[in-house]
């Protein structure tokens, strides 16, 4: 998920995001990052503007500290501690390289230690870059660019129809923001699976060949045009929809069939969605991840996987009521 701050006017919302981004790229503070996120994403919701902290207080996720900076916010239209951490150059340049897929806040660090600190400089060191970071750097102004729900549609139809002409069979299911029910996306998360792919099946060989073929059918289209990587079960790359279409970030995945609700669960998300469900789980000595529900024992192993035919069996076994994609958003 990345946030383009530089395009949105200000609001406190982008400041949360902006505070979120620095805990995780300078501090690798994982939990304020989350904490300021989860902030972002419940004012994003509001159909109006909270007017005063203490109204916020009142909103989850959102606590004395992050009242605080509302209060701060709306009272002089600015936070003094974005202020601070912009006024390090190197915060700066950390952030500005992130921006590029591939390049994470360590990546982003090592680049600025070695004097390469902006977009500029990193085109002139295409070396110190891997294959993926090459392919970001080659995409990154379409790739800040959000895919509107419409081309994802049209896209959805390209993918299903190429995977029927090698296999019926083949079940498809868009994930991501796109399933979530988004009007934009950040990139496209395809889900794929087949009735006689089971996890009990040793000899994997002819299964993965189905992610395979696809892919080759869809670079054979000219819709597929780069690979940032490939494994048995993991396609990453990018597509084109046609000429006038951007480049688009295109994941997907192979699911066994046993596994394939878990695995739409998760790929649905959102990601802060999933760390709840998996927390509510373990609360409830349950382990969930992507390919399967287990019951813990007693002396806390995973037992047996759960028989899974829907994704309301994982909130039912949960004691969860069921929640439609469109409610999974926080
Ligand atoms: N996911 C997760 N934890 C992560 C990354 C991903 O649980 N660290 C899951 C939940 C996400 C899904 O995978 O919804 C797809 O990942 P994306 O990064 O593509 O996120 P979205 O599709 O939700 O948003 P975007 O519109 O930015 O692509
Ligand atoms: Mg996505
Ligand atoms: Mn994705």
């Amino acid at each position: 998920m990345r946030y383009n701050l530089k395009i949105c006017r200000p609001s406190y919302t982008n400041m949360k995001y902006e505070l979120a981004n620095y805990e995780r790229n300078v501090n690798k503070n994982v939990h304020k990052y989350n904490a300021y996120r989860k902030a972002a994403s419940t004012l994003s919701g509001l159909s109006e503007r909270v007017k005063s902290g203490e109204e916020a207080k009142k909103l989850p996720g959102i606590g004395e500290k992050i009242a605080k900076k509302i209060d701060e916010f709306l009272e002089t239209g600015k936070l003094r501690k974005l202020e601070d951490i912009n006024k390090d150059e190197n915060n700066v340049a950390i952030n500005e390289l992130t921006r590029v897929s591939g390049i994470g806040p360590a990546k982003a660090k090592e680049l600025v230690d070695a004097g390469i600190k902006s977009i500029e400089d990193l085109k002139k060191h295409l070396d110190k870059l891997n294959h993926h970071q090459q392919i970001g750097l080659k995409h990154l102004e379409d790739f800040e660019k959000k895919i509107p729900r419409a081309e994802i549609q049209v896209i959805e139809k390209r993918i299903k129809e190429a995977a029927e002409g090698i296999d019926e069979d083949y079940i498809i299911t868009i994930c991501g923001s796109y399933r979530r029910g988004k009007e934009e996306s950040g990139d496209i998360d395809v889900l794929l699976t087949h009735p006689i792919y089971t996890s009990d099946i040793k000899d994997s060989k002819k299964h993965t060949a189905l992610l395979k073929l696809l892919v080759k059918k869809l670079e054979a289209k000219k819709f597929i045009t780069d690979t940032i990587s490939h494994g048995d079960f993991k396609f990453m790359g990018v597509c084109k929809l046609d000429d006038e279409k951007p480049y688009r970030r295109l994941d997907i995945r192979l699911a066994p069939h046993d596994q394939y609700y878990c695995a739409v669960l998760y790929f649905t998300g959102s990601d802060l969605f999933n760390q709840k469900m998996r927390a509510h789980a373990l609360e409830n000595k349950y382990t969930l991840n992507e390919y399967t529900l287990k019951k813990l024992t007693t002396e806390g192993t995973p037992g047996d996987a759960e028989k899974i035919t829907c994704e309301e069996d994982i909130f039912k076994i949960l004691g969860l009521p069921y929640k439609k994609p469109k409610e999974r958003s926080v």
